[in-house]
């Protein structure tokens, strides 16, 4: 069995939703925050067994666009930027970013 971690944008995330309910993946959505952009966007945890995995990361190529964005970064994660002006850059956002972990044990009460 396998972990899908994917991290997507916002604005992805019921396209992608729906799309795993339909293909019957179990998947569990986490509110979470990009550490670069600081940003909102949705962390999707997806158990499925081995042979699923082609699919699932397939859906979630489909449903998942990479869009251009133009931010001003801060610095550091608690938000000081110790005087420094930071200034805007463009930068390439996306698709997803996806992580594929082995899972030791599944258990379900
Ligand atoms: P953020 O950290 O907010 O990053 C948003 C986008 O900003 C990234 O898009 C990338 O294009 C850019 N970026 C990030 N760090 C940068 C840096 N130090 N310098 C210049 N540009 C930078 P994506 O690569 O598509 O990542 C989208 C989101 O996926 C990230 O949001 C973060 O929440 C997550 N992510 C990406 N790589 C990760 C990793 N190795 N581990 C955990 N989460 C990751």
């Amino acid at each position: 069995m396998k972990l899908i971690v994917a991290v997507v944008q916002d604005k992805d995330r019921n396209r992608l939703q729906e799309a795993l309910m339909k293909a019957n993946f179990h998947a569990t959505k986490l509110a979470s925050t990009g550490g670069f952009l600081r940003a909102g966007n949705t962390t999707f945890l997806i158990g499925t067994d081995d042979q699923r995995v082609d699919e699932a990361l397939r859906l979630i190529k489909n449903h998942c666009e990479s869009r251009r964005q133009v931010v001003t970064p801060i610095s550091s994660l608690d938000g000081h930027t110790d005087g420094y002006v930071m200034h805007p850059v463009e930068v390439e956002v996306g698709g997803a970013t996806v992580f594929v972990l082995d899972v030791e044990q599944f258990k379900h009460f």
